[in-house]
């Protein structure tokens, strides 16, 4: 797979070497490459925003450097995912259709967001779409991006040393996951459960179906609603 992001901000992608991502890009199971949205523009100031029509606060991104960028990153299977706080939700089963993706493109915008003729116009020609991490406000797309990112590629095969842990996580089956343990048997006077010594696989599998659903209903009930 191959992921290029555009950003004011390159060395906030300078992470991505240390992460398990890092890992992934040395062994060749995904090429990342960060651009700096300045290179596009044509002004001394190297500019790349300016104030909103209708008035407001903050600025927009300008269309014309995202446009002279986009086109040149874009091929014709390419997938552009604009970070947005006003975007559909990131979840798992969106981070799986971006692993089966054979190029994906980060558009992060800064200020009050992107000049929506940029969305526009793409969304003509290619897959467009704006995404949120959470319901919450960020000051840029590229934190948002990382995690995008993190969620995306360890998906892709040959990635996890072992598959199985891709199942058994929480959201992979909609549900939260059950909680895990390790040595010691007692630790300041907090026993493992017992079912979990008993070597009783079948009883082992149903407590963690019942742990994993009553966590969900504490936690999360939302995620039972359908
Ligand atoms: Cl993708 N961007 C920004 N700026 N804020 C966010 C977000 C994205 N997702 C949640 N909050």
């Amino acid at each position: 797979m191959k992921i290029d992001i555009v950003s004011i901000f390159p060395s906030y992608f300078d992470v991505v070497e240390l992460s398990l991502l890092g890992k992934a890009a040395k062994s060749k199971l995904v090429e990342v490459t960060v651009h700096d949205l300045r290179d596009a523009t044509t002004d001394v100031h190297k500019s790349v925003d300016d104030t909103p029509y209708g008035g407001g606060a903050g600025m927009v991104m300008s269309p014309e450097p995202w446009g002279t960028m986009l086109d040149g990153l874009l091929q014709e299977d390419s997938w552009l995912i604009v970070p947005s706080p006003a975007g559909q939700l990131f979840s798992q089963s969106l981070a799986v259709e971006f692993s089966a993706a054979p190029h994906l493109v980060f558009a992060c915008g800064r200020y009050e967001g992107i000049d929506q003729r940029v969305m526009d116009h793409y969304r003509t020609t290619h897959r467009v779409l704006e995404v949120s991490v959470g319901d919450y406000v960020l000051n840029g797309g590229e934190v948002a991006v990382l995690a995008m990112m993190e969620a995306t590629v360890r998906l892709l095969p040959g990635f996890m040393g072992n598959p199985e842990s891709l199942v058994e996580e929480s959201h992979e089956k909609g549900l939260l996951e059950y909680p895990s343990y390790t040595k010691p048997r007692t630790w300041r006077g907090l026993d493992v459960p017992e079912v979990l010594l008993s070597g009783n696989h079948d009883a082992i599998r149903v407590w963690r179906e019942e742990q994993s659903l009553e966590r969900t209903r504490q936690v999360r009930p939302d995620l039972l609603e359908d």
